[in-house]
């Protein structure tokens, strides 16, 4: 045989175009893409069916351990699978620090656990206290070892960076050739807001929405954008939620500074009415920065259309409704002090943060994206796994199909469609936010590195065969050389 597996006869959808053809894959890796391509050991026959590159999420939460004692109820296994099973091949997930101690007293038990996924994987290390020891000795051992990425958080009260750290975090990823993504919301105004509002007695789920507005997330995504700019270090904003942070983004990408945008199914299929729903339902989808007005959601598609936000992320989150959203302990993903309801309930402001949609992620994207004509294939692509392995250092080895990079592929039936409900997934958590949504347009197949991992929503692929994918210097990373002045303060600092 030439080929280990030839997937023939599909429509094929690349970053850059849509074609017909057969797609022959050798040692995990695609090894020709053409016309008539000669026998495979195994066939499949993909008429009538688009093939895709597998999903990369680069911005979940899975089996994330807070400083409160709380670990989050999706393992790496039932994660994994859930992932594989709605066409995600690879992930990005974090290793959490909490203040006061170093990165290594949460990264090696992390790490270890980790080896348990069925999907590729890596890491965004988390920066919750930026001391010279963490800055200068367990972040550049952390890079070495291909963990190439920052996360900070300018809110919650155990995660949130003053804006000095903030700096001295990114002048440090500019010294080494890392990618800091950051977490976008005004601290203390939504502090500010969130005590007025108990002050008040409103206490529902909606709240959240309001203790949070547009404006507390536009501000801090222009200051994160000014001080990435006065250090000149790439970044990515994560989860925008609504027009006037990604008006904040096109402004600075439109003066040349290297910033991006994500955003997440959530903020383009949800909004303000899911929050307000009756019997403390509004919990399932309190998530940060919160849903906005019914509306807004068509203005993020714009904004994606337009290129301003060119990754869609589940930041997927493993609260399940009947423990952690009812009696939260703590989350670390909530600000404010654990406030009570008369109803026994928790105040909008003790409800963990955060939804579940690992796996639901790409045929959310696929129905109300393609298949309701909001984009095109290649776009898809592209939102779901070509750019964030362009940002994440991933670049020809995931989100394409071109020979030399991994057999990540996943078969859609683009005119299958299916009610979504929650006994269907995979993940371990008890509900969804998109339950009885209609779908139209179903993964049939995920490939894992040549090896059939999902098939009709029956997961093969076992805990601990996914991959570590470490990450070496990139492009994307590297910053523009434009520093106020001349002066590069990074550099000098060294
Ligand atoms: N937002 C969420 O909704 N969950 C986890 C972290 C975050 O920033
Ligand atoms: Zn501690
Ligand atoms: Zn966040
Ligand atoms: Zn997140």
């Amino acid at each position: 045989f030439d080929y280990d597996l030839v997937v023939r006869g599909a429509t094929l959808a690349g970053p850059a175009e849509v074609f017909e053809g057969d797609l022959g894959v050798r040692d995990g890796v695609i090894a020709a893409i053409g016309r008539d391509l000669r026998r495979g050991r195994e066939e499949i026959d993909a008429k009538g069916l688009v093939v895709t590159p597998g999903g990369l999420d680069p911005h979940c939460h899975i089996e994330e351990p807070s400083e409160g004692g709380g670990v989050q109820e999706e393992s790496f296994s039932s994660g994994s699978a859930a992932a594989l099973a709605g066409g995600t091949t690879s992930f990005i997930c974090f290793v959490p620090q909490w203040k006061g101690h170093p990165i290594a007293a949460t990264a090696t038990g992390y790490e270890a656990r980790a080896r348990a996924s069925r999907a590729d994987y890596s890491f965004h290390q988390i920066i919750t206290d930026p001391t010279p020891d963490v800055l200068e000795r367990e972040v550049p051992a952390l890079v070495a070892r291909g963990i190439r990425s920052l996360k900070v958080f300018l809110t919650y009260d155990p995660l949130r960076l003053t804006d000095g750290q903030f700096l001295e975090v990114l002048a440090t990823a500019r010294r080494l050739g890392a990618f800091v993504t950051v977490h976008c919301e005004n601290y203390d105004a939504i502090g500010w807001r969130i005590r007025a509002l108990l002050e008040a007695g409103l206490t529902d789920p909606l709240q959240h929405a309001w203790a949070r507005p547009p404006v507390v997330e536009r501000e801090a995504t222009h200051r994160a954008i000014a001080l990435a700019e006065l250090v000149d270090q790439p970044i990515q904003v994560f989860h925008v939620s609504c027009d006037e942070a990604a008006e904040e983004i096109a402004r600075a990408r439109a003066r040349g500074v290297k910033v991006w945008g994500e955003t997440c199914p959530q903020y383009l299929t949800l909004s303000t009415d899911d929050l307000a729903k009756p019997d403390f339902e509004g919990a399932k989808v309190v998530c940060s920065p919160a849903l906005r007005a019914p509306g807004e959601s068509e203005r993020i598609w714009a904004r994606i259309r337009e290129g301003t936000l060119d990754v869609v992320s589940s930041d997927h989150c493993g609260f399940s409704f009947a423990t952690a959203k009812r009696d939260p302990g703590s989350s670390g993903y909530g600000q404010g002090g654990a406030g009570a309801r008369p109803d026994g309930m928790p105040a909008f402001n003790a409800i963990p943060n955060g939804v579940p949609g690992i796996e639901t992620r790409l045929p959310v994207l696929f129905s109300e994206g393609v298949s309701a004509g909001r984009i095109d294939l290649p776009t898809f692509v592209r939102l779901t796994s070509t750019n964030a392995a362009r940002l994440f250092g991933l670049a020809g080895r995931k989100g394409t199909l071109a020979p030399g990079a991994d057999a990540d592929l996943v078969l859609w039936n683009p005119d299958a469609e299916r009610v979504l409900t929650n006994a269907d997934l995979h993940h371990a958590i008890d509900y969804t936010p998109w339950e009885g949504m209609r779908l139209k347009g179903l993964p049939t197949m995920t490939i894992r590195r040549g090896e059939v991992a999902v098939r009709e929503g029956v997961v093969l692929a076992e805990p601990g065969s996914g991959r570590f994918l470490a990450r070496g210097p990139y492009a994307l990373a590297r910053p523009s050389g434009r520093v106020p002045d001349g002066f590069d303060a990074a550099a000098a600092r060294r």
